[in-house]
């Protein structure tokens, strides 16, 4: 199709297919140049659905023949598929297509990885590989013939038989075909055995290429126990008798959730300590345990059409986040989960690019797998969760699971489960699925002492700000949950749940001795930003008191913020006593050391600029640079001697363990050496890195030298040391571009752009460079404009490429609204530029036209 006349997607549009699919037999015969896909597929005509044009979806295919019930037809082909004449009532339909898997870079369809074959269909890639209707309400039984001469053939399901040359898969769970997968090389497993709560007895296998075979014991440890949290905390038992996963260098996202066979980014599945960080870990074992929950929340229930992606993405996302909580430590990660929502769907919500949890039209669906349906679409469900109650979501999952097993399913489904658990109505939560942008709620308060006690009063009133596209928003359902401190610290009022659903909305707490404290929106109970007057000596006494672990934390950053605003503002800023409480925090042993490493983060840059933004100024990304780089000084200074003790010992006796509790230790004693090594000239990050024997050591002292420019040396050696290891020289290249000082950054992933391992077409590849420079504030946004030409440039040469991965890292510019005249008139330049690039890619065209609108 002509990209002028790419088409908008409407919710409102939606009608079933013509025909339903009884069953899909596919052969494939693979060659790199030149793979034949042989299909047969039994239709028949779905009841009641609208009169329409039999077509089936197809694009890049080159159709040998065709024939319906045996004779041969002559369907009219046409860039986005086909149509034919049908019978009236049921009938198979047979096809042979040509596709190249080794000219597919764009890394959707059956493309090649290295030698090997694998594909990617989700959302809308199995349309690259045969004629089909390709939309996830479409459910079907698969089986596959693969043949080749390659040792290691898979497909989705049981295997039903192989011999030379060729293997067969049964899959018998109707799917959608964007959970189809087939892979074919030579590979090597780590095999093992899981047996399922009713005695199935389940195989399991990680693929990976020969030499990797070390890197699969902890991704392997993570699937069984993702498998037994499911059977325990939701009652989901595995449902083939063999689990595969397969690791694949060139991928576009980090893993997907194809029935029976996961593909995995190899980054987000190998794992060994000499090469992976503790971050590396969580993420792996999060990573794992979201493809494999997967299997009941998207496959067994999928979704209807791609406006309800966040009916599997918000669940499974909220299901990962439950279990590493279980596995590790729910306090420290609700924080990282808050961290990562505020840094990257605020940014979203507050941007060109904000859109409802549930969109409501698109052009390119794979432009809206965005931290909004992902992210947000989980904070949903723990709202629902938090004001139905833990006993009520369980019932109400459990009836999800019960009622629409084999349905594509959508939000009014969903939400229909709980009101029929709790007869509740749920049309008004319902705007959180529908509303975009993100609520703000101030907070004012009134005392009333009397003589049996004082009352307490909370004034609320939210605001959603205008969206594209959405200039008014209704008042939400906001759960508050709130607990109330007494001055000398004790909590006399315990956590209670406020159901906050008009504008504005006052909340009593009677018969007070003293006029208390209060800790509002405790474990950020909901995706919202609060405004609220409060003292740098409310914080410090929240930091010190609260019982929350979550607002304990916000009360921590809340004085760091306003430090930094402070600073920046020109403003006298209570820096002493931030020191103090950070000091009193992270010598308290009582708590968890993840935690106190947390609480000694200082906000990131760009969660700055939004905080400055927010408040009606126009952010400076190196003011912001050098005021945190003061802050981080005179925190240094005051604390060094606290923190070389820590520094002491936190050290991690024995072997490696990727455990919550060592990485814990290792996180503090990494943050301790981040600020001593601006005080004791990089001393301890040398001996570090010289003696380190895990990753995570190793790169933390590599980041502490890069911070204060003296990591030349170190940078040699780490290459030479892991020049053959692809996913650690990921990290060699990504480091010294997302900590390369501001003024230096853009030349330096320049030059890193020409550097002979710099192998642009492999997504990891290109976003450690040109990603890790936009993950540098201060560099990104330097002054001279090079950053924003050097991104653009390379964004220009990707397209042709991977439209998907150009696209994701166009929202880059995404905040450009927030910057001064100078910095937006260089970025439109830039943009426009990209937008006027002959041929652009339909999806990266969409992202450029609403970041630009
Ligand atoms: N469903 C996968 C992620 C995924 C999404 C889109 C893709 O291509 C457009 C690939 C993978 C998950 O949630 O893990
Ligand atoms: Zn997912």
């Amino acid at each position: 199709m002509p990209q002028d006349a790419a088409q908008t997607i409407y919710l409102a549009d939606y009608a079933p297919f013509t025909h339903t699919v009884e069953q899909v037999h596919l052969t494939f015969r693979l060659a790199p140049g030149a793979t034949r896909v042989l299909s047969r597929i039994s239709f028949a005509p779905t009841p009641n659905a609208p009169a329409g044009p039999f077509f089936l979806h197809g694009e890049q295919l080159n159709l040998i023949s065709a024939r319906i019930d045996g004779a041969p037809v002559t369907p009219e082909v046409t860039a986005t598929g086909l149509t034919c004449p049908v019978p009236d009532g049921p009938f198979t339909w047979e096809a042979e297509v040509e596709i190249s898997p080794e000219t597919n870079t764009a890394l959707e369809g059956l493309y090649m990885s290295r030698s090997m074959y694998c594909t990617q269909c989700e959302a809308e890639g199995f349309r690259k590989i045969t004629f089909y209707p390709d939309r996830p309400d479409v459910m079907a039984p698969f089986t596959v013939r693969i043949e080749s001469d390659l040792p290691v053939l898979l497909s989705n399901g049981n295997p039903t038989g192989n011999g030379d040359g060729w293997a067969e898969w049964t899959d018998p769970w109707p799917k959608p075909a964007y959970l189809f997968a087939l892979v074919a090389g030579e590979l090597v497993n780590h095999a093992d055995r899981f047996t399922t709560a009713s005695g199935r007895d389940v195989e399991l296998n990680i693929w990976v290429r020969p030499g990797d075979e070390h890197k699969c014991a902890f991704g392997m440890d993570a699937l069984k126990r993702s498998m037994q949290w499911d059977e325990e905390v939701y009652g989901r038992e595995y449902d083939l008798d063999v689990f595969n996963i397969v690791a694949v260098d060139d991928f576009n996202m980090g893993a997907m959730e194809n029935k029976g066979l996961n593909i995995f980014n190899s980054s987000a599945v190998l794992a060994s300590p000499e090469t992976s960080t503790d971050a590396n870990f969580e993420r792996i074992e999060g990573i794992i345990a979201h493809e494999y929950f997967h299997n009941w929340t998207g496959n067994r229930i999928t979704c209807r059409d791609w406006f309800q992606l966040c009916l599997k993405e918000g669940l499974t996302v909220f299901r990962d986040q439950q279990f590493t909580g279980d596995m590790r430590s729910h306090a420290v990660k609700r924080i990282e989960d808050v961290l990562m929502l505020r840094g990257r769907q605020f940014r979203e919500d507050n941007g060109p690019l904000a859109h409802p949890v549930r969109p409501e039209s698109f052009v390119e669906i794979n432009n809206f797998y965005t931290a909004t349906v992902y992210e947000k679409g989980a904070e949903v469900i723990g709202m629902l969760k938090r004001l139905v109650g833990d006993d009520a979501y369980y019932q109400a999952l459990d009836l999800y699971f019960d009622r629409h097993d084999g349905q594509a399913c959508t939000i009014e489904d969903w939400l229909k489960v709980f009101e029929d658990t709790t007869g509740r109505d749920l049309s008004q939560f319902k705007r959180w699925y529908a509303q975009a942008g993100t609520p703000r709620v101030r907070v004012d308060e009134a005392w009333s002492p009397g003589p049996k006690g004082g009352t307490y009063t909370l004034h609320l009133r939210q605001t959603t700000p205008p969206t594209p596209g959405q200039p008014d928003k209704e008042p939400l359902v906001i759960p508050v949950a709130v607990g109330l401190l007494s001055p000398n610290g004790d909590e006399v009022v315990p956590t209670q749940v406020l159901e906050f659903t008009e504008v504005s909305q006052a909340f009593k707490f009677e018969g007070l001795a003293s006029r208390p404290v209060p800790s509002i929106l405790r474990g950020f109970s909901a995706p919202v930003i609060l405004e609220r007057q409060s003292s740098a000596d409310e914080r410090a006494f929240l930091l010190a008191h609260d019982t929350d672990p979550f607002n304990k934390w916000e009360a921590g950053r809340g004085l760091a913020k306003d430090v930094l605003s402070r600073t920046i503002a020109g403003k006298p800023a209570p820096t002493a006593s931030f020191v103090d409480a950070l000091h009193a925090m992270a010598a308290d042993t009582r708590l968890d050391p993840a935690f106190r490493a947390l609480a000694l983060r200082l906000p990131a840059q760009d969660d700055m600029a939004q905080t400055l933004f927010d408040s009606g100024l126009t952010p400076d990304p190196l003011q912001i640079y050098s005021a945190l780089r003061h802050l981080r000084e005179t925190i240094a200074a005051q604390m060094g001697g606290l923190l070389a003790d820590l520094y002491d010992e936190m050290a991690v006796p024995g072997p490696y363990r990727p455990d919550a509790e060592d990485s814990g230790r290792r996180s503090l004693r990494q943050a301790a050496l981040s600020y001593l090594t601006l005080i004791d000239g990089g001393a301890r990050a040398r001996t570090q890195f010289a003696g380190a024997d895990n990753m995570t050591e190793q790169l933390g002292a590599l980041s502490c030298l890069l911070d204060i420019g003296a990591a030349d040396t170190a940078l040699a050696d780490f290459r030479t040391q892991w020049q053959n290891d692809r996913l650690v020289m990921d990290k060699w290249f990504g480091l010294q571009v997302s900590l390369a000082p501001p003024d230096t950054a853009a030349v330096r992933a320049n030059a890193l752009t020409e550097d002979r391992d710099f192998d642009w077409k492999n997504p990891n590849r290109f976003r450690a460079v040109i990603g890790g420079l936009a993950m540098n504030p201060a560099g990104f946004h330097d002054p001279s404009g090079a950053s924003y030409a050097l991104v653009t440039d390379w964004l220009i040469r990707l397209d042709p490429v991977n439209p998907q991965t150009t696209a994701r890292m166009s929202t880059a510019f995404e905040t450009w609204k927030r910057y001064d005249a100078d910095r937006q008139g260089m970025i439109r330049e830039n943009l426009e530029r990209l937008a006027a690039t002959p041929g652009l890619s339909r999806d990266t065209t969409e992202m450029v036209s609403r970041i630009l609108a």
